[in-house]
């Protein structure tokens, strides 16, 4: 075999790195593209690992049936057959809202499932979805939602020409970014820092932290009080100054009631962060010539997550820096950005529906997952009975997830659609892998809105498939879903849905097309750029469609036409911050996270180049408390919190805060009936056994993953006191 070097594209993080793949008699090699556009050569250690994802052993290539209990292989047709004939009576019996579906975070990295997931959510007709947004981003989601009027109208900051950039709550050199596609971020931060500044707040001192200018540790859930002790001392000092945006603001006069009492001096006690350190950072980034401020997962994935992300908009909006060149800008997507499409758009408003059991609201048509398990275990009329799981591991992800499993396990029906037996799929009854990276093709439909740079890439599958593409294993579904059964035409109904979405964008579909392709191409063509996927085919390191351009205010879809800075529905959270406010400051010991460069979430531990000393499941302690509660590095300790408890190791670090306990989740591969051979080695403990699903922020229902009080003991001890 003569070698064969090739393009794709990675779909592992949110950095849509370019790749080159030389396929030849001795592997796979995958190295970063020199020729991209966006990542320009940059690649990390899990995108080097896709060719040995693609080859793992342990991973799915048939269906999966449960017969007799166990789970045996089976044909694509059995298992569909299953499906209908389970399915079909429960929904009779007990409706639509019987059946629930969890979508996780890889289905914003697949074209096919990224397109073909409204359908199938529409052909379930059920108010219970839920997703990994709710322990992740949608806190954001929500207040740019109610600020700009699309929850998927979200301004990232302009990295390349910023020169002061202020990071709360994120580690994008090991997450390599979130809601903010950048791949190599070492070499954008270090830019950065040559033309001006980088500051982190973070609990941590992350490899971000000491790549940054400054480090502030911060109290886990407090941002929101440091934010507006900022804005405080903004609009306080006459500082405020929106610049050309203004115009475009409503409701700026609000402002300074909302922040009152939010002293730096009051607020500092309870941060971590003395009060003349948040006034040098307000002024700091109030008298930056560009600057942009940028809050992630720290910032949403807590209890005050809706507020905190609202806080960092309104810090960039009356600070000048707002859609303008080195602040915070909208990008404009080549393809399926709901902002740049012509005509009038629905503002964003949430709560159209709520949950069953604990009445939390939906937000993007969404019930929050921390209250998956109780609509599937509280008895009752639309009680859920099935669950379809689709590139989701919830029961390693959600909070609270030992009462998931049980829920889990008590669901008359569970499909899921996944590439490995892990500890979400071993409960289900049936099981439909998808192809691997290589065996798709692929276009960042979603995260090329958030993309620092304009740009268009398609990539072509690299190897063949003798697995079904996803977008047919979902239509196959959503016709048993609407109780049309199976076998189906998926070809007729593919055409139909392309006709539909045609129609929605004016545009013919080109019908020598088919699946995911044929739909690209009709969102390419009707985008802003009119590209097509011919042309995008002809270029396989991308196309550069150049800087973010202010964009304000054709963006906006507020029912003002305005950014509206002061939203009834995130202001009414405030009282339960200032309640925190007047209350002591909170000493007790927390838990926050933590991610690593050679982990992903919860599924890539099966790569035993990833999962290896240096990415490892310890309890990171600070040296003070470590003391105080006789616990010693590389000790065994216990970890409880009110939902559960875990042993695991000690490593005794200052990179983590006094009062703070660091444990990375994705970790406890140690359940049965999986097929994780490499994983299941090491496994680590499901930090989430701790994380609480009463602990939410509270407009969204967002998971707070972080900020969870909890006790640790020496283990030895423990073992005494039971
Ligand atoms: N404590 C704590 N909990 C957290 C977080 C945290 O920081 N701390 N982070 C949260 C965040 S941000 C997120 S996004 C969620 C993630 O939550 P999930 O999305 O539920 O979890 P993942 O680990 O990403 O699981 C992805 C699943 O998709 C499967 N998969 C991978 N590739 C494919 C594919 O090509 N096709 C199909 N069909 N399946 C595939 C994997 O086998 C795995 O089962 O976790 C959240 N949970
Ligand atoms: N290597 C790798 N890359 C990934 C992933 C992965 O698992 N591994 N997951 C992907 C996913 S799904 C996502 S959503 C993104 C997330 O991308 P990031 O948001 O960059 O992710 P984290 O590394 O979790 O960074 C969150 C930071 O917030 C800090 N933090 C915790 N609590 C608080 C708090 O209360 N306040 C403040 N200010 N900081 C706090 C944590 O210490 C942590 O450093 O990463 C993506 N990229
Ligand atoms: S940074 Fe993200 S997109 Fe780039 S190679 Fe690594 S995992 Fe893939
Ligand atoms: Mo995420």
């Amino acid at each position: 075999m003569e070698p064969r070097t090739t393009t794709t594209t990675c779909p592992l993080c949110e950095a849509s790195c370019g790749l080159t793949v030389t396929l030849d008699p001795g592997g796979i090699r995958v190295r970063g593209n020199d020729h991209d556009v966006l990542s320009d050569g940059f690649l990390c250690p899990k995108g080097a690992s896709l060719g040995v994802l693609h080859e793992d052993p342990d991973r799915l290539r048939t269906p999966f049936v449960r017969r007799e209990g166990v789970l045996v292989e089976a044909t694509w047709d059995e298992a569909f057959a299953e499906i209908d004939a389970r399915l079909r009576p429960l929904v009779e019996e007990h409706g639509r809202d019987a059946v629930a579906i969890y979508f996780g975070n890889p289905t914003a990295h697949q074209l096919g499932a990224s397109l073909y997931l409204r359908p199938l959510i529409k052909a379930l007709g059920t108010r219970n979805v839920f997703s990994a947004g709710s322990v992740d981003q949608i806190p954001k989601t929500f207040a740019t939602g109610y600020l700009y009027g699309d929850a998927a109208t979200i301004p990232v900051p302009d990295l390349d020409r910023t020169d002061y950039l202020l990071m709360i709550g994120a580690d994008p050199l090991v997450s390599n970014g979130s809601l903010m596609t950048a791949p190599d971020m070492p070499r954008r931060l270090a830019r950065i820092k040559e033309r001006g500044t980088v500051v982190v707040v973070d609990p941590r001192r992350t490899r971000t932290a000491r790549a940054a200018s400054r480090h502030l540790p911060i109290r886990p859930g407090t941002d929101a009080l440091l934010l507006a002790a900022m804005l405080h001392v903004i609009l306080e000092e006459g500082l405020a100054d929106a610049g050309p945006a203004a115009r475009y603001v409503s409701g700026m006069e609000a402002l300074p009631a909302l922040v009152a009492g939010f002293e730096p001096e009051r607020v500092a006690p309870h941060t971590g962060i003395d009060a003349d350190t948040i006034r040098d950072l307000a002024r700091e980034l109030a008298g930056a010539e560009r600057a942009a401020i940028y809050g992630r997962l720290g910032t949403t994935a807590q209890r005050f997550g809706t507020l905190a992300s609202w806080l960092v908009e309104v810090l960039a909006i009356v600070t000048g820096n707002l859609d303008r060149p080195g602040g915070l800008m909208f990008p404009l997507a080549a393809a399926g950005q709901p902002n740049s499409r012509p005509g009038p758009r629905r503002p964003f408003r949430h709560g159209r529906w709520a949950s069953r059991v604990s009445g939390r609201p939906e937000v993007m048509g969404e019930l929050p997952v921390v209250t998956l398990a109780e609509e599937i275990l509280t008895p009752g009329a639309g009680q859920v009975r099935a669950l379809f799981t689709l590139s989701g591991n919830p029961a390693l992800s959600v909070p609270n997830s030992g009462r998931l499993g049980e829920a889990l396990a008590s669901l008359d029906l569970m499909v899921s659609v996944d590439v490995y037996l892990n500890e979400t799929t071993r409960h289900a009854d049936v099981v439909l892998p998808g192809p691997t990276p290589l065996e798709r093709s692929h276009y960042d439909v979603l995260l090329f809105q958030y993309a620092v740079r304009n740009v268009a890439r398609y990539s072509a599958p690299v190897v063949d498939s003798d697995v079904p593409p996803e977008w047919q294993t979902m239509l196959r579904l959503a016709s048993i879903a609407a109780g049309a059964g199976d076998p189906v035409d998926t070809a007729e109904l593919d055409r139909q849905l392309a006709d539909a979405v045609g129609a929605l964008n004016r545009v013919e579909p080109d019908h020598t097309l088919a699946g995911p392709e044929r739909m690209l191409d009709v969102l390419l063509k009707a985008g802003p750029y009119s590209l097509t996927l011919a042309e995008l085919r002809g270029r396989p390191h991308g196309m550069d469609l150049g800087e973010l351009r202010p964009r304000l205010p054709g963006v906006l879809s507020t029912a003002s036409g305005l950014v509206e800075i002061a939203p009834e529905s995130i202001v009414a959270d405030l009282p339960r911050l200032r309640a925190v406010l007047d209350g002591d400051p909170d000493g007790s010991l927390v838990l926050v996270g933590r991610r690593h460069l050679r982990s992903n979430n919860s599924w890539m531990h099966n790569v035993k180049a990833l999962n290896r000393a240096g990415n490892d499941c310890t309890a990171q302690v600070n040296p003070e408390d470590a003391a105080r509660l006789g616990v010693g590095h590389g000790d065994l300790a216990e970890l409880e919190t009110r939902t559960g408890r875990v042993q695991v190791e000690v490593e005794v670090t200052d990179d983590v805060a006094p009062g703070v306990v660091s444990l990375p989740h994705g970790w406890g591969h140690d359940a049965g009936g999986t097929r994780l051979s490499v994983a299941s080695g090491r496994p680590g403990v499901n930090s989430n056994l701790l994380t609480d699903d009463l602990f939410v922020d509270e407009p969204t229902g967002t998971a707070a993953v972080s900020g969870v009080p909890v006790v640790l003991r020496p283990v030895a001890l423990a073992t005494a006191a039971t």
